[in-house]
């Protein structure tokens, strides 16, 4: 019988997150440094659902625990969804987003409202103690912005317009933000699953 789940990010903007959102599970939650795991797996998938099933695999041997993976991304249409699966390498690994989401923002300067479309995309896999694996999709549809706003959320949220709540995803507080983002749409999913299964 499970009693954790152990997700194998590095990422703690996006742990945050996955706490806030399985609060309700009846297991603890960990990330791969509390286990004590430490991890770094090449992310060779050509989409996001192989890369969070590479990351997930790369721990699942190592424990009896629910393993768990999310791979995300930004993806801008003008930018023939550019930087999709490489978002966390785009312009390098150790890059700040302040550099990363002003290129982007000069990228897309000459691109006029109606062809501004992006999305963020989050592909979660979970590794069951039995070996069963599951892979789930969420997206949030928005536009690119034409300046950084905000100061909640990480990475590339300051320039994810959210057209219908007239902000970006790094102005909306943190429960509005799990409630429509593509990271809580897959949790929600993953969590709908497991709470159908003996775990
Ligand atoms: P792990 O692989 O260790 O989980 P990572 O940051 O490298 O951490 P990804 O490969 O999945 O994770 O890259 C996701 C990147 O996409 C992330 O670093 C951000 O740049 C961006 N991203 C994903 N979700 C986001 C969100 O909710 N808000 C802003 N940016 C996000």
């Amino acid at each position: 019988m499970a009693t954790r789940i152990i997700f194998a990010t590095g990422n703690e903007g996006k742990m945050r997150e996955i706490r806030e959102i399985l609060k309700g599970l009846n297991l603890e939650i960990v990330s791969m440094k509390e286990a004590g795991i430490e991890r770094d797996a090449e992310e060779t998938g050509t989409t996001f659902e192989e890369n969070a099933l590479i990351k997930a695999r790369s721990i699942a041997g190592l424990t009896y625990d629910i393993v768990m993976a999310d791979d995300s991304g930004l993806e801008i249409d003008a930018l023939n969804k550019e930087p999709g699966i490489y978002s966390a390498r785009y312009l390098g690994e150790d890059t700040s987003y302040d550099i990363k989401n002003t290129t982007l923002l000069n990228r897309m300067k000459a691109v006029p409202e109606p062809r501004r479309t992006a999305r963020f995309v989050c592909a979660l896999a979970a590794i069951l103690p039995t070996g069963e694996e599951l892979v789930v999709r969420g997206e949030v549809e928005g536009r690119i912005a034409y300046e950084m706003k905000g100061k909640y959320g990480f990475g590339y949220d300051p320039i994810f317009y959210l057209p219908q709540y007239g902000c970006t995803s790094a102005e909306l507080l943190p429960e509005k933000k799990n409630a429509i983002s593509h990271r809580g749409k897959a949790l929600t999913q993953m969590y709908k699953l497991l709470s159908e299964r003996e775990i």
